[in-house]
């Protein structure tokens, strides 16, 4: 045999090949040698109609992590010309949080996974929490203010009816909250 082929064989016996690949796939549940940076986003902070902060400019690879506090929020993609809906059927959705006091016991984090604008909204109707301000932007494009956060709101003001949720939890990780008792 080859001596780089057996070099080959005996590294996959051991592991060591089909390892390093699956290690920049992002998993919660493990510890990784070079930790992602992690975005902390608060809904509803104060009982206000918002998520704090709603402009978040965070690296490709890094994590956003939703908390929720008072009193039943969610989180989910939209468009910039489309506000209070999601963006298409992968959008995600964290579900709703319903929250008496302090904040969740979970939390919902997504990948930033490239650099485009990520735009999200709360889909509580009750109180039409989207319309009212629930709206944020990951990596917002500073250089075009007809596609500000600003723009975002006035339009998502002017949206009649009720917002759109997706049938299901999906596109990040409904997670325990590493601090549930931590005040903000
Ligand atoms: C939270 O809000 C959702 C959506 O409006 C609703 O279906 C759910 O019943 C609410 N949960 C509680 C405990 O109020
Ligand atoms: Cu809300």
């Amino acid at each position: 045999m080859h001596s780089s082929t057996l070099f080959i064989t005996l590294a996959a016996a051991l592991g060591f090949v089909s390892a390093a690949p699956t290690d920049n796939i992002y998993n919660p549940t493990k510890t990784y040698s070079s930790p992602r940076t992690t975005h902390t986003v608060v809904a509803g902070r104060g009982g206000r109609l918002i998520f704090d902060p709603d402009n978040i400019v965070a690296e490709v690879g890094s994590i956003v992590e939703f908390h929720f506090t008072p009193r039943n929020h969610s989180v989910v993609e939209s468009s910039f010309s489309n506000p209070c809906q999601p963006k298409d059927a992968n959008s995600f959705f964290s579900g709703f949080f319903p929250v008496s006091e302090g904040q969740s016991a979970e939390v919902f984090q997504i990948e930033v996974k490239d650099t485009r604008p990520i735009w999200f909204y709360c889909a509580q109707n009750n109180g039409a929490h989207c319309q009212s301000g629930m709206t944020g932007v990951v990596n917002q494009n500073f250089d075009n203010q007809a596609f500000s956060l600003r723009a975002h709101k006035e339009l998502a003001a002017k949206v009649q009816g009720p917002s759109g949720v997706q049938a299901n939890i999906q596109g990040g990780w409904r997670i325990p909250n590493p601090n549930p008792l931590g005040g903000f």
